[in-house]
């Protein structure tokens, strides 16, 4: 599997989860012109130039992140980084992605990191991140993760969570959940995900 990403972004949550997983995949590291080394435009893989986008090797091609996400909790040794199919916590744990996509990741993060956006759109942005963040530290408060154990909803949570500070957005004002993000950086794999795309990121 290929997964296309760029250093920091979204796109770690995947990397995250693979390493989590031990599964294996060859990184393509997605230009700022968006024209990968192969040549093609990035956009021929991901319509909208986004990333994370996944490429198997069977020629499928998925975008979205909590769809990749899901995917490769899919491949995952069983229970390694979901729960089964038809179970109440898989549902909650969809219902997380789609939270931390919707509520966080483009509501509150996107119109401050991304590109076009006014300031006064920064600043209503900023300020949207009480009533999500809100109902995230009452969920974690006295547990270690957003359900009994770690899942791909923890490994986006926490690569959006890292871009708190470059945002200006107060995590250090929620305890719970600044506590959250150091003891989900604390796991291995997530370390070790974080620790590779490093040194993209400032050579960016
Ligand atoms: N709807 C997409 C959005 C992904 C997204 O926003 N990706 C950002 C990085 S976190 C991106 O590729 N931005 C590049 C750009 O804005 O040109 C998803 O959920 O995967």
């Amino acid at each position: 599997m290929k997964l296309y990403f760029t250093p920091f972004a979204c796109s770690l949550a995947a990397r995250i989860a693979l390493e989590e997983a031990g599964l294996d995949a060859e990184f393509v590291q997605v230009p700022k012109d968006l024209r990968l080394p192969d040549g093609r435009d990035f956009t021929e893989i991901s319509p909208m130039g986004y990333v994370p986008a996944i490429e198997t090797g069977t020629g499928f091609v998925l975008t979205e992140g909590p769809a990749v996400l899901t995917y490769i909790a899919e491949l995952a040794p069983e229970g390694a980084l979901s729960f089964t199919g038809f179970s109440d916590a898989h549902y909650r744990m969809l219902a997380w992605l789609n939270f931390i996509s919707t509520e966080l990741h483009k509501a509150v993060y996107m119109p401050i990191l991304g590109k076009g956006y006014s300031e006064g759109e920064q600043v209503a942005a900023r300020a949207r991140h009480a009533r999500p963040f809100a109902v995230l530290s009452r969920h974690l408060e006295g547990r270690d993760y957003l359900d009994d154990r770690f899942t791909v909803a923890d490994a986006y949570l926490v690569a959006v969570l890292n871009w708190s500070e470059f945002s200006k957005v107060p995590l250090a004002d929620w305890p719970v959940l600044a506590a959250y993000r150091e003891r989900v950086r604390a796991r291995p794999a997530v370390a070790r995900a974080m620790a590779a795309e490093w040194p993209l990121l400032k050579a960016a």
